[in-house]
């Protein structure tokens, strides 16, 4: 729920920002208009000021990171041609098509050794049913027990349900006991209507997206959730959705963090439709989503920032701007690379330590449920487990 918090007034220039600052600062609830308000305002620096005094009095100083892996199974898509946004899918028999073994799942997975989250998604392949996603669950979890499976998008679970002709619960009942531990927040893009039919013409319905976060909800499966701007959306279209994922969460209170995307319009049908290759979003936008994300969603207690999309520079100033969750080591990610992220695709520990502790914040290591594993507050860098 909403949390009030103090804010000091004198920094906000923008007088429309100043009765929306009254009133989140009150731990009232702020409307659709309020929402349009803060992304059209040109008052960055006070926006930011908000943003961070709603973070902290959430989370004062600290900043969550996990140690993860992403892992993408398959890149065969049945909506490659439908979905112009994405530059990673193809066609079974297209040139750079693959599936993984289940060998070359457990070599990727073994080679971190420290590591505590699998992230694992991928395309809506017909050769990738129940049963692929069973085995490499299981083998998984035999392989590394104590490691984290967040994996599967509510499309790939959709899809799943529509290929083995099952229901979106029965399958989601079906993977948790073969080692599914939450569902990671991709296949949202932006709800609206008329944005699906231009960018995403054939993927799962919005209420149909919220329908299976709901269902993993009611069966104590968390998720995350996720909003991909810097397309064709409007301001009104952004704020829709985060009032769908806000509702959902009032009424389930299932999700464990909520994280913007940041459009890459290399090597895609939509980035050369609008002439956009090579030009990424600005961090002004950048900053003001995941500020307004912190303001807007009042019943979320994480918002994270995905520094392989904005880059480490943008996330770390984030942490000023309502962030207090940083996506973590991430080794060797894909699907942003494939659409033009210059970021490397990984990071060491020590980096991540090393931007957070830059923005004068205190990097604490979580799990995936946001337990604190270790807060690294000491003056020399040292660390302190959780008590347990
Ligand atoms: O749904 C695809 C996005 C998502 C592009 O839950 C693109 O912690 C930008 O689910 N430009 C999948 N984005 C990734 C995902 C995710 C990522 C980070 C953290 C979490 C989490 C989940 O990737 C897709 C889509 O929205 N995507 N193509 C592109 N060209
Ligand atoms: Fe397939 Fe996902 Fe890419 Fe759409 S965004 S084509 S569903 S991999």
């Amino acid at each position: 729920m909403a949390v009030p918090f103090e804010v000091d007034l004198s920094l906000i220039t923008d007088p429309a920002l100043r009765p929306i600052a009254e009133k989140a600062a009150a731990g009232e609830r702020l409307s659709p208009s309020d929402g349009v308000t803060l992304f059209r305002s040109p008052d960055i620096v006070g926006l930011g000021h908000l943003a961070d005094a709603a973070n902290r009095a959430r989370h004062g100083t600290r900043v969550y990171f996990a140690a993860n892996q992403h892992i993408n199974p398959t890149n065969v898509c049945i909506l490659r041609k439908t979905c112009v946004f994405c530059s990673y899918a193809r066609l079974p028999k297209e040139e750079g098509a693959y599936r993984y073994t289940m060998e070359q799942v457990y070599a990727e997975a073994a080679a971190n050794p420290y590591v505590r989250e699998f992230h694992i998604v991928g395309g809506l392949d017909m050769h990738a049913g129940l049963a692929y996603y069973q085995e490499m669950f299981r083998g998984l979890k035999a392989r590394h027990p104590q490691v984290h499976i967040k994996a599967l998008t509510a499309v790939e679970i959709a899809h799943i349900a529509r290929i083995e002709k099952m229901s979106v619960e029965e399958v989601l009942i079906a993977l948790r006991e073969a080692g599914l531990d939450t569902l990671p927040g991709g296949g949202a893009e932006v709800f609206s209507k008329a944005v699906r039919s231009t960018i995403a013409d054939r993927k799962l319905a919005a209420e149909d997206w919220i329908n299976v976060h709901r269902i993993a909800h009611r069966l104590g499966i968390r998720s995350n959730c996720t909003m991909l701007y810097g397309h064709v959306e409007t301001i009104e279209d952004r704020i829709e959705h985060l009032s769908m994922l806000r509702a959902l969460q009032d009424e389930t209170g299932g999700f464990l963090t909520y994280i913007p995307l940041a459009y890459h319009p290399d090597h895609n049908e939509l980035g050369k439709t609008l002439g956009r290759e090579g030009t990424a979003t600005s961090g002004y936008d950048d900053l003001r989503n995941l500020a307004v994300g912190r303001l807007f969603l009042d019943n979320f207690d994480h918002i994270k920032t995905h520094w392989i999309m904005v880059t480490p520079f943008i996330s770390q100033i984030s942490l000023h701007f309502g962030v207090n969750d940083m996506e973590g080591t991430v080794v060797r990610e894909k699907i942003y690379h494939e659409a033009g992220a210059r970021t490397a695709q990984g990071m060491a520990l020590e980096d991540v330590l090393k931007l957070i502790r830059g923005a004068g914040r205190v990097p604490v290591e979580r799990d995936s449920l946001y337990n604190v594993i270790r807060t690294f507050d000491g003056a020399d860098g040292a660390s302190s487990a959780a008590a347990a």
